[in-house]
């Protein structure tokens, strides 16, 4: 396309969103045209933002926790993963993870997110049971855990339906399921960079089963590696295609590849300004899923902030023991302090405002932090 014809496209972009109706396929393809500038990109997508959550930009107080790093899979861009005699390589006691989750309580966390390799000597009952011990020790903690990836795995293992897993997973104690796993779709793209694991029909059928059974979930997409704009393109409308049937996705976190101690160390790390153009394109694409993630951990402090008026309206958690991208090479610190994340915050004019894992607004008790109460739903899902 020549510069005159994108820049009308643009102009006929912003006419279509700020009449709210839809971007289709190529429309996508124009606002990952670096030819559309960045900036007014920002603008469009900004203004989404704010008329979906005014000032307010979100975070919550949460913790990670990876529970082994072996993994049967070799995924292209994973530096995390180990083999079972690499000296790198771990699996938690029961007694480790529920220090993490004393731990967790101390820390006032409302969330732990919990994701890991498969390890193929530990049996199911060991990924259920933590999930059963850590609600029995910590009720008020929110359970966000496992992908398809895993449930994936947890069928083979047990040889239960996928609603089967997730309905016994949700008995044990899980509250909702992060967005890893997806990568990317497009079989041209997924069949490189991690050609064994879960494939894009099992990632939908698992979220698909989960919202039918009334669980929340979020959603993400890998770039910066071998994907070109059309598969990123292609990803956001199949995840907003499941979005217009099920309505329980809550957050889409675009997550840019960190080379470093991967098999793919060979490319450079996606710029701060693919950054900013992926968090905007999706703010406009996604129009059915309410929030969009810059997640700081992945994108640095300093970006993230900037993100905040590029189409996100949420910067992840304080975080601690986040091990995936401090593996592949993350510079950022390991986590930040509620007062840090509140600060940053501020600085850029945004309202901080503490959400649970569902969205709802905490108020915390002044005297004691571990203690708070839950509001409603600051929006409601799909929306
Ligand atoms: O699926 C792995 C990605 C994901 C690398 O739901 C990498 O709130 C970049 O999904 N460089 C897991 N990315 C993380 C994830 C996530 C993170 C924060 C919040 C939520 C949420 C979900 O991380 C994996 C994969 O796509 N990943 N290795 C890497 N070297
Ligand atoms: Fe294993 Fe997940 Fe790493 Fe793939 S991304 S190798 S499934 S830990």
């Amino acid at each position: 396309m020549i510069a005159e014809k994108v820049a009308d496209h643009f102009k006929n972009i912003r006419r279509k969103v700020e009449a709210g109706q839809r971007l289709d396929f190529e429309d996508g393809l124009v606002l990952y045209d670096p030819r559309v500038p960045l900036q007014e990109l920002g603008e469009l997508a900004n203004h989404v933002r704010e008329q979906k959550h005014g000032n307010v930009a979100y975070y919550n107080i949460n913790t990670h926790l990876n529970p082994t790093n072996v993994c049967i899979y070799r995924c292209r861009f994973c530096a995390f993963r180990s083999d079972l005699r690499d000296p790198k390589g771990y699996t938690m006691s029961d007694e480790q993870v529920l220090a993490r989750g004393a731990e967790a309580f101390e820390n006032g966390c409302t969330e732990m997110h919990i994701v890991g390799g498969l390890h193929h000597k530990q049996p199911y009952e060991w990924y259920r049971g933590m999930l059963e011990q850590l609600t029995a020790a910590y009720p008020t903690i929110h359970l966000k855990a496992w992908t398809p990836v895993e449930v994936g795995w947890f069928e083979f293992l047990t040889k239960m339906s996928v609603r089967e897993v997730l309905d016994d997973l949700r008995q044990a104690g899980l509250g909702s399921m992060p967005g890893g796993g997806a990568e990317i779709f497009h079989s041209e793209v997924r069949d490189q960079i991690c050609e064994h694991k879960a494939d894009s029909h099992k990632w939908f059928e698992v979220h698909r089963e989960a919202h039918r059974l009334g669980l929340r979930s979020n959603c993400t997409m890998l770039y910066g590696h071998l994907e070109e704009a059309f598969h990123r393109v292609d990803h956001l409308l199949r995840l907003r295609e499941l979005q217009d049937e099920t309505g329980g996705f809550q957050t889409f976190i675009p997550l840019a590849f960190h080379p470093e101690n991967t098999e793919l160390a060979n490319l450079k790390k996606p710029t701060a300004l693919a950054d900013l153009r992926n968090l905007a394109v999706a703010r406009l694409m996604l129009d059915n899923i309410s929030h969009i993630k810059a997640y700081w951990i992945m994108l640095g402090i300093e970006t993230a902030q900037v993100a905040l008026h590029y189409g996100a309206d949420d910067i992840d958690g304080t975080v601690r023991h986040e091990l995936i991208y401090h593996d592949a090479g993350a510079t950022t610190p390991e986590f930040l302090t509620v007062q840090r994340m509140r600060d940053l915050i501020a600085e850029t004019g945004r309202e901080p405002v503490e959400r649970d894992t569902l969205y709802r607004h905490i108020h915390r008790d002044p005297s004691d932090y571990r203690k708070w109460t839950v509001g409603a739903p600051t929006a409601t899902v799909g929306t």
